[in-house]
């Protein structure tokens, strides 16, 4: 039995040593000192001994027990340590790595000027109107005044979408400001910031889309001195506090009286140059009185309310506000060109 003995713990020693995992390693824990292992199969014949030979092999059995054991703690431990070594290498981070770059868009220039803009208004208390870009031709022009005859109203000036060009693209977001004074009682405060449609040829100056944002403001009492307060206030906000303005009496069939606004030339402070073409002035709106017929036409008693309107181009306002000296550069969405306003 001491053969025995011995030969389990050589034999056991050894394997435990040689366990390459975990698992492994647990088999031969159940396979030498489990109830069924090679060890208890042993020590169930110490009954068989004589009185003077059972202590002595119990206590080898017992010390062989403990070999085994202290070789499987240390074989554990052993495979333990690879394992998390193993893990460590290759789950390993690499802090010096560069970082992946995140690609940043930038606001288009006209986006930038549309957002100061209705900031601006938002500011005085006005609210955005919207309304569709394929117009009826009664929104569009009768209702605005505009009469039969007049140029826009050409097949040359405006896209038809009907043969009896009772339908077009709108060539201005007026007609979303008429479906408001339909529907909403003074007062009324609204911006109406938009794609409009001309049927012009592409140059530096012209495109056959471009954006306009017209306000509108009607109510008990307006006069035009709301109207130089109001567009001031605008444009001292887009061109800075000291910016000079001019009013100068306009025709427009939807306003009466009309102007065109002018700001001082910000180069030479109106002594004339290249940027205002020695004029000293740059025009930058349109606006008027809203016309007592078009009033009337939307369901707004003229003696009781009147208002005041204007237009202006988006595009132009943001050309002049980033020097971008042609108007398609907008439009062709170069990367390079819009990186610029970032
Ligand atoms: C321009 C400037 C303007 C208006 C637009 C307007 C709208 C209604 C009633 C009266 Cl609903 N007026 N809009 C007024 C003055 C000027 O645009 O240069 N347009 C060709």
């Amino acid at each position: 039995m001491k053969n025995k003995l011995e030969n389990i713990r050589a034999e056991s020693l050894k394997a435990i040593r040689e366990a390459a995992d975990l698992a492994g390693l647990d088999a031969l824990r159940v396979q030498y000192l489990g109830k069924k292992g090679s060890l208890s199969a042993v020590l169930k014949q110490l009954g068989s001994l004589s009185a003077e030979e059972r202590p002595k092999i119990g206590q080898l059995a017992n010390e062989v027990r403990a070999g085994i054991e202290e070789a499987v703690k240390e074989r554990a431990e052993a495979l333990q340590n690879a394992l998390m070594e193993r893990k460590l290498r290759e789950e390993a981070l690499d802090v010096t790595i560069p970082g992946k770059a995140v690609a940043v868009g930038a606001r288009h220039p006209l986006q930038i000027v549309w957002d100061e803009c209705v900031d601006i208004f938002i500011g005085m208390g006005f609210q955005v109107a919207e309304g569709p870009e394929i117009e009826l031709s009664e929104y569009d022009f009768d209702r605005l005044n505009i009469p039969e005859g007049h140029t826009v109203r050409e097949w040359t000036d405006t896209f038809y979408i009907t043969e009896d060009e009772k339908v077009h693209l709108r060539c201005q977001t007026s007609p979303v400001q008429v479906r408001v004074m339909e529907k909403q009682k003074p007062p009324v405060r609204i911006i109406s910031p938009g794609r409009v449609y001309r049927k012009d040829e592409i140059d530096a100056t012209h495109s056959p889309m471009f954006h306009q944002m017209e306000g509108l403001v009607v109510d008990k009492g307006i006069t035009m001195g709301d109207l130089k307060g109001t567009l001031n206030v605008m444009l001292k906000r887009l061109y800075g506090p000291d910016t000079v303005t001019r009013f100068r009496p306009h025709h427009f069939p939807f306003t009466e009286p009309s102007c065109e606004v002018d700001v001082q030339c910000f180069e030479c402070h109106g002594e004339g140059c290249r940027v205002c073409k020695g004029e000293g002035w740059i025009e930058v709106l349109g606006a008027g009185m809203v016309h007592p017929r078009v009033l009337a036409g939307c369901g707004i008693d003229p003696e009781e309310y009147s208002g005041f309107a204007f237009g202006v181009g988006l595009e132009r306002l943001a050309m002049r506000r980033f020097s971008i000296s042609d108007l398609r550069l907008m439009f062709e969405n170069d990367v390079r060109f819009l990186r610029q306003f970032s």
